[in-house]
């Protein structure tokens, strides 16, 4: 491996340890390398704070100058909650900056590089472009659109149920697949599922990784407002619970959950729930990824609305049958072939005794 690419793999290390923990802000690494030495290294750590290349470059101090700065998105140059860093680049008097990816964020997109080229530094980008773009995959897409990326995910048997026909689903898939789906919950804003799902399976939806995780915030879809007061979600205020529902839900029956901190009560101004409106309504509140983990029906609500970026499929080796068994989406469904969603394969893996199966929207 060359030294350019060695360099930037220890940058990209640094900023992929930080997935999960730097939203609505993209994870990023830098290194700040002279004659063959690392002089600083630094990871942006979470929203607010200092951005990668500032931990970099102040740890190397003044060796900085004439020094390289290997960095995994393009440096900022823009005043957001800090300063911008292709400033503190220049001023540092680097000589040499190498960057994984441009940054989509239209405030930055090739202003940042532009200014280190103004200044006179050499920049090279591309190099470890597709493991930071694929890091920053939802960032970027939420930078750009204004909305969360949404993963879809569901745990069927190889005849593919999520439940039996007598409605049992616990567990189908193996403990090792379920630690698996906790990383999905550690690394999304959000996690959704229906008001159904809250009732019949009254879920806690935190991550329950073995050295702990963050938790999502917690969203339901609730036209009606029917979530239960006696149910996890109120009860426990281990993450936000954000509570969509239609317009005429009635002012005393949203009173109910005031005496909850944690619990938002939101009302759509329309009286259906729709699912662009809620994506919208998410993005600007800086949900910038969702997890949808529930309920057949929403998971054809996302198909229908088309705003499904990634499936993740856990299949269990199991046959369960029967006509009345639940499958992971209802609703109507696609009528025709033609129309039905199209996906490519990213990954495929076993876990435990299962299969993983990581689909992305796209190709035909
Ligand atoms: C960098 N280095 O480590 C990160 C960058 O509000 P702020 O000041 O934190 O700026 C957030 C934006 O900065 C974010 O949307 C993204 O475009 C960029 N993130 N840039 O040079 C970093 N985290
Ligand atoms: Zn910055």
């Amino acid at each position: 491996m060359d030294q350019d690419a060695m360099y930037m793999q220890l940058a990209l290390q640094m900023a992929k340890a930080t997935a999960g923990q730097t939203s609505p802000n993209p994870c990023v690494g830098a290194v700040v390398v002279k004659g063959g030495q690392v002089l600083g290294m630094g990871a942006h750590l979470q929203a607010g704070d200092a951005h990668a290349e500032v931990h970099a470059l102040q740890m190397a101090g003044s060796e900085s100058r004439d020094a390289t700065i290997y960095v995994t998105l393009e440096p900022c140059s823009h005043y957001g909650k800090t300063p911008p860093c292709a400033d503190a680049i220049v001023k540092a008097g680097v000589k040499r900056a190498v960057i994984s990816a441009l940054d989509p964020n239209p405030q930055v997109s090739g202003l940042g590089v532009e200014r280190l080229r103004d200044a006179g530094i050499e920049v090279e980008i591309g190099i470890g472009m597709q493991q930071a773009d694929q890091l920053n995959e939802m960032f970027y897409h939420w930078v750009v659109t204004k909305t969360p990326y949404v993963t879809m995910k569901a745990a069927m048997s190889l005849d593919g149920k999520i439940a039996t026909s007598t409605g049992e689903s616990k567990w189908i898939t193996s403990p090792e697949a379920r630690e698996d789906a906790h990383h999905y919950r550690h690394t999304h804003d959000g996690i959704v599922v229906g008001v159904n799902t809250v009732i019949q399976d009254q879920p806690s939806l935190t991550t329950r990784l073995p050295n702990g995780g963050r938790n999502p915030v917690r969203i339901v879809l609730d036209t009606h407002l029917r979530t239960p007061i006696e149910t996890p979600l109120i009860q426990h205020p281990d993450a936000p619970t954000w509570i969509i529902t239609g317009s005429h839900v009635e002012q005393n029956k949203i009173n109910l959950f005031h005496t909850y901190d944690h619990v938002q009560i939101i009302p759509l101004r329309a009286s259906t729930i729709t699912i662009n409106k809620v994506l919208s309504l998410l993005g600007e509140k800086g949900i910038t990824s969702l997890f949808v983990e529930g309920g057949a029906q929403i998971n054809d609500a996302f198909l229908q609305a088309g705003c499904v970026n990634q499936v993740i499929q856990y299949i269990a080796p199991k046959l369960i049958g029967g006509k009345k068994a639940k499958t992971p989406i209802e609703g109507k469904g696609f009528q025709h072939l033609c129309d039905a969603f199209h996906l490519q394969i990213a990954e495929l893996s076993q876990i435990g005794s299962d299969i993983k199966i990581v689909a992305k929207r796209g190709g035909k």
